[in-house]
C-alpha cells in the first residue's frame, strides 16, 4: 500500500478523552472511530488489524477440527424464552421489536440458536463430537462501556459450541480448546494465563478465563508467579488425543491463578510467598463446561448407542476478537506508539523514502516494494511528500515492526536502513539483504513465501 493513496487519518493531537493507552492510540493511529458510545467504526488500519487477528483465529480453529459457521446478529425471543435466559440476561440485553410486533434480540451470545441448529439436524452419536464456531458482531448494553475497544456495546467475538455424547468427551472438548487457545494467543504475541473464574450468566461450573496481565485491566487476579514461566511454543498436539490435551491443562492450570471472583485466600496461602502475585489482567477469552443445561431445556438429544435418547453435553467457549486489539497494544507499546508483534502487524514493513521526488529513491523504494510484495509480505510505502522528522513519527505511532529507510546519501554506498520498532536499532545493509532478512523474520510466523 502506498500511503499517498490510503486512508489513514492520523491524530495529530493525542485525544483527550481516552483514558487507557490503546484506546488512546487506537484513535490516535487513525484505527477506528467511535460511532456512539461503545460502538465503533473500524478504519482501514484497525479493520486490517481486526482480520489478521481473526484470521488467526480461524487457522487455530481449523486445526482444532472445529466447523466454521455464520449465525444471525439478529434472533427471535422464543429461542431465549425456551432456556429461560430472555427474562434472566436483564438489561445487557438489546430487546428490538419488529414491524410485526415480534420480539427480537440482538445477540449477546449464541448458545440458544446453536443448540436449535443441532437438534434440526442432528439426531444420532454417530454424528458426534460436533464443534461449531462463528466469528460474529456482538452486542452486550454495558452500563458502563469503556477504554474503547475493549469494553465495548458492540464487539467481535469468536463464539464456539461443543456438542458431546458424555461428560467425559465434552470435557475433552474443554481440554482442546485450552490447548488452541494457547497457541492462539501465543501467535498474537500474547501470554495469557488460563485461571479459575465465574461463570456468570453463561451457567456451569468448569470455566477458565485467559488473563493477559496488564495494569489498566478490569480484573483482579492472583496467581503464582510459576504460572508465567508457562509457554506453549512450537510443541505439535493431536487434537484427537485425549491424554495430550489433559496433559496440557494440567500443565496448565494446576497452579494457583484465580480471578477475583473464585479467589480462595486460604488456598493462596500455600503458595511461596515470593511467588503469590496479586495484579490486574484484561480477559480475552473464556471457556465453559455446561453439561445439559441448553440442550435439557431445549431438547437437544440424540439416540445413544443403546437406542435411548440422551441429552448431549455441551461446552462455549469465546475469544474477545475485537478486545484483543487493546490486549495486545497494552501489552506492546512505548512512548512513541504501538508496537505490533509480528503475527498481527497490519503491514510488515514500512518504506520510508527520504527524499520523495529524487530518481534515485524513488526507484530504491519501488524496487524494495515490488520485491516485498512478490515474496508474500505487504508493506507500507511512505511516498508522501514530507519531511522525514513526521514520516518516522507516523510508523512510529501506527507500529510496523520494521521500517527500511531510503535515501540518497545510503543508497550513493549502496545501502538502506533497516530499523527495528521495538528495540531502536538500525543497521545499514544492501536493499536486497534487507528484504532477504525480513523474508527469513516472516518465514518463522508462516508468512510470506520467500
Ligand atoms: C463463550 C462463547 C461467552 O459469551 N458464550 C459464547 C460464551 N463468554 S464471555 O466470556 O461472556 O465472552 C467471551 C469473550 O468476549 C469478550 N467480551 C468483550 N469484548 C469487548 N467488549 C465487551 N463488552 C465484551 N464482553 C465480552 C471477552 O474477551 C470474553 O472473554
Amino acid at each position: 500500500m502506498r500511503l499517498s493513496r490510503y486512508f489513514l487519518p492520523v491524530l495529530k493531537e493525542s485525544p483527550r478523552d481516552a483514558q487507557i493507552v490503546s484506546h488512546r492510540y487506537m484513535l490516535q493511529a487513525g484505527m477506528i472511530k467511535q460511532a456512539s458510545a461503545g460502538i465503533y467504526s473500524w478504519l482501514p488500519l484497525g479493520f486490517k488489524v481486526l482480520r489478521r487477528i481473526e484470521d488467526i483465529v480461524h487457522e487455530e480453529q481449523a486445526k482444532a477440527g472445529h466447523i466454521a459457521i455464520q449465525m444471525p446478529t439478529i434472533q427471535s425471543a422464543d429461542l431465549w424464552r425456551e432456556s429461560g435466559r430472555y427474562d434472566a440476561y436483564g438489561d445487557e440485553l438489546l430487546r428490538i421489536t419488529d414491524r410485526h410486533d415480534h420480539e427480537m434480540l440482538f445477540t449477546p451470545t449464541a448458545e440458544e440458536l446453536v443448540t436449535d441448529i443441532f437438534r434440526s439436524h442432528v439426531s444420532s452419536y454417530k454424528s458426534l463430537p460436533l464443534t461449531l464456531y462463528q466469528i460474529q458482531w456482538k452486542f452486550r448494553d454495558e452500563r458502563r462501556p469503556r477504554f474503547g475497544v475493549m469494553r465495548g456495546r458492540e464487539f467481535y467475538m469468536k463464539d464456539g459450541y461443543n456438542f458431546d455424547l458424555t461428560k467425559e468427551d465434552a470435557l475433552h472438548a474443554y481440554n482442546r480448546h485450552l490447548v488452541s487457545y494457547l497457541r492462539t494467543y501465543e501467535r498474537m504475541g500474547l501470554q495469557a494465563i488460563p485461571m479459575r473464574a465465574d461463570s456468570g450468566p453463561i451457567g456451569g461450573d468448569d470455566t477458565h478465563e485467559f488473563l493477559v496481565l496488564a495494569e489498566t485491566g478490569e480484573s483482579e487476579v492472583f496467581y503464582d508467579s510459576a504460572v508465567t514461566d508457562l509457554t506453549f511454543g512450537d510443541r505439535d498436539i493431536d487434537y484427537d488425543n485425549v491424554d495430550q490435551c489433559a496433559a496440557v491443562m494440567e500443565e496448565f492450570t494446576t497452579k494457583y491463578a484465580r480471578t477475583d471472583e473464585t479467589h480462595d485466600e486460604a488456598l493462596f496461602n500455600e503458595v511461596p510467598e515470593e511467588r503469590r502475585k496479586v495484579a490486574r489482567g484484561i480477559e480475552v477469552g473464556q471457556i465453559f463446561y455446561f453439561g445439559t443445561k441448553y440442550s435439557e431445556a431445549m431438547g437437544a438429544t440424540v439416540q445413544g448407542p443403546d437406542g435411548k435418547p440422551v441429552p448431549v453435553h455441551m461446552g462455549s467457549h469465546g475469544i474477545g476478537v475485537s478486545r484483543l486489539l487493546g490486549a495486545i497494544i497494552e501489552a506492546s507499546h512505548d512512548d512513541n506508539g504501538i508496537i505490533w508483534p509480528e503475527g498481527v502487524t497490519p503491514y510488515h514493513a514500512g518504506i520510508v523514502n527520504l527524499k520523495q521526488g529524487d530518481a534515485e529513491a524513488d526507484a530504491a523504494c519501488e524496487a524494495l516494494y515490488a520485491q516485498l510484495t512478490n515474496a508474500g509480505l505487504e508493506p507500507l510505502y511512505d511516498d508522501r511528500d514530507e519531511r522525514a522528522g513526521g514520516k518516522f513519527a507516523t510508523m512510529d505511532m501506527i507500529g510496523l515492526p520494521w521500517r527500511i529507510t531510503v535515501g540518497p546519501r545510503g543508497l550513493k554506498n549502496g545501502v538502506v536502513e533497516l530499523t527495528s520498532r521495538k528495540t531502536g536499532e538500525s543497521e545499514e545493509m544492501a536493499p536486497e539483504a534487507a528484504v532477504a532478512r525480513l523474508v527469513e523474520i516472516y518465514k518463522a510466523h508462516d508468512i510470506g513465501h520467500g
